[in-house]
């Protein structure tokens, strides 16, 4: 079990270890051709995706070794006993259960012995009206009017989920309505994202579980004094706000009435929250019956991963293959790319669902961990990306494993751009595995001084992840996946994927810069010198 036993001393990290040694240079140009059934023996479908996983640097024995590392690990047990509600979040002592949110009603989750999906229900239908009176209309501004534009104000998971699921999903939402977001303290970006607006029309989603976070605050006090300045009166507060929130008295003290509250749960990470009330913006967009849609995607996952035996299961096997590059073939990193504009920011809604959640340095028992964790994300929708970064993937030196996510509908009308989208998903999935060789180059004419540079090794591994269409059913099982591919490393790695300390020194040291960097009679300075110097070049430019 994870936790009792340090990683590199189980069974099937050495079994792993010495496999390793026998199949890192094997090629899929000749596992392929070695194995007609390949593709078929390495794809798996559940909760409406498919997953080719196939173009992986891999055997049978590789996936055998890798699932006993998990059963080793107790990726199965550390599972159930998340969806058992039990305090997984060890650090925090908290229990883990974004898996609650979208438990069909009727379904049993308890915490500390109470079921939580009544509650989970409740705060749903409380959303589903207020979203239909936005969407009817029915709801006023302070003057009457109509609201027109909905700013979330949120950072990090109270904005990045709600931000790429609305993109994601613009072809379902209401097109007379218009979504904002705001979410960095530079004061930049609270104007860019009112510029033009009449604040008689605009409704702030202020999100934020604590209440607390600098940013958030800061921003959804400009946010009132702009729309109190405009409308003459404290009382607008009332009919242009709403809260999403833990934090009740917090949410009362900024001047909004509870009842403007939408509530969520302490067992609700951050990054885990867009199906949460946090998704309120989401679903002003799409409407309740789409966002149901969406938290029924997330359920079928949840119910993949949790019954699904782990050899033909999505999320863990993602997990593993992840495992099996970041510590056997030392990769650095993992691109995601979407062949769809329209997941523009999910690689960056990924970027903190895994970085966030398995960038750790100690183990479960706080012991410093001697195997390498998460591994840095990115990426970029293709085919944008094929023209800018993906020759470094083709032809340089490092290794760098690539999930590639593709629709088989298109949305837009324009199906014949639909064929060519796909086309080069399916295109450089083909070149990253089997590349091109001299000999290859040379029978094609080309000319020999040419050919050095124009060989592509190969063997650069990828997913295929395919489901028929992105609509928010799609869209919850696809961010659902991956949500339990984090979790299946976090629990081979024997990881806390659910708190986050590391975050926390740099708010404190933000604090303490602040006022030496406002209060022109600061005592002395008296961090590094570097610091010094940087905080004093600041405080002369803006003095003088
Ligand atoms: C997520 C993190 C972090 C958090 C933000 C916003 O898992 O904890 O990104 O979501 O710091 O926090 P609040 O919602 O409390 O404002």
């Amino acid at each position: 079990m994870s936790g009792s036993q340090r990683l590199t001393d189980s069974a099937a990290w050495r079994a792993l270890q010495a496999h390793y040694a026998a199949v890192k240079d094997a090629h899929l140009r000749t596992l392929f051709a070695d194995d007609p059934g390949r593709a078929a023996r390495f794809t798996v479908e559940g909760a409406g995706l498919t997953l080719d996983y196939s173009k992986n640097r891999i055997t049978e024995e590789t996936v055998r070794l890798l699932v006993q590392l998990a059963r080793e690990r107790g990726v199965a047990e550390r599972r159930d006993a998340m969806f058992r509600g039990e305090k997984i979040n060890v650090t925090e002592r908290r229990a883990v259960l974004h898996v609650a949110l979208r438990a069909p009603r009727g379904e049993r989750i308890e915490v500390d012995g109470q079921d939580m999906v009544p509650e989970v229900h409740a705060v749903l239908d409380r959303m589903a009206a207020f979203a239909n009176q936005l969407r009817d209309g029915s709801w006023k501004g302070h003057t009457g009017k109509r609201i027109r534009t909905i700013i979330n104000i949120g950072i990090g998971g109270s904005y990045l989920g709600p931000e790429m699921a609305y993109l994601a999903l613009r072809p379902y939402s209401d097109r007379t309505l218009d979504f904002r977001f705001v979410s960095n303290v530079d004061g930049a970006n609270f104007d860019e994202a009112t510029q033009g607006l009449d604040p008689a029309e605009t409704l702030f989603v202020v999100s934020s579980k604590t209440f607390t976070t600098l940013e958030t605050m800061t921003n959804a006090a400009t946010a009132r004094k702009w729309i109190v300045s405009a409308l003459g009166t404290d009382a607008a507060v009332a009919r242009h706000f709403v809260a999403v929130s833990t934090n009740t008295p917090g949410v009362q003290k900024f001047g909004i009435d509870p009842a403007n509250m939408f509530g969520f749960w302490d067992w609700v990470g951050g990054r885990y929250s867009m199906d949460s009330a946090i998704g309120l913006s989401t679903m002003i967009a799409i409407g309740p019956e789409n966002f149901r849609e969406l938290l029924a995607g997330f359920h079928n996952m949840d119910e993949h991963f949790r019954s699904t035996p782990l050899e033909r299961n999505l999320p863990v096997l993602m997990g593993l293959l992840t495992v099996w590059y970041n510590n056997f073939f030392g990769a650095q990193t993992l691109g995601v790319m979407p062949y769809s504009a329209h997941l523009a920011r999910f690689p960056a809604y990924l970027q903190q669902l895994q970085m966030e959640s398995n960038g750790k340095h100690v183990d479960l028992t706080g012991a410093v961990v001697d195997w390498q964790t998460g591994p840095v994300i990115w990426g970029e929708p293709g085919t944008d990306g094929q023209h800018s970064f993906y020759q470094l993937i083709h032809q340089g030196t490092k290794l760098i494993p690539c999930d590639l996510i593709g629709f088989l509908q298109p949305l837009s009308p324009l199906t014949d751009h639909h064929d060519l989208l796909m086309a080069n998903m399916f295109a450089q999935a083909e070149a990253l595995g089997f590349g091109k060789t001299a000999e290859e180059l040379t029978a094609e004419g080309s000319p020999t001084f040419q050919t050095p540079f124009r060989v592509t090794e190969g063997n650069r591994p990828t997913n295929a992840i395919l489901a028929d269409r992105l609509d928010p059913r799609t869209l919850g099982s696809l961010v659902a996946l991956y949500e339990h591919s984090v979790f299946t490393q976090g629990a081979v790695w024997g990881i806390d994927s659910f708190d986050q300390w590391g975050v926390e020194l740099g708010k404190v040291l933000a604090n303490r810069i602040i006022p030496e960097l406002r209060d022109k009679a600061a005592p002395k300075l008296t961090h590094d010198s570097s610091t010094n110097a940087l905080i004093e070049r600041y405080r002369r430019a803006r003095n003088s």
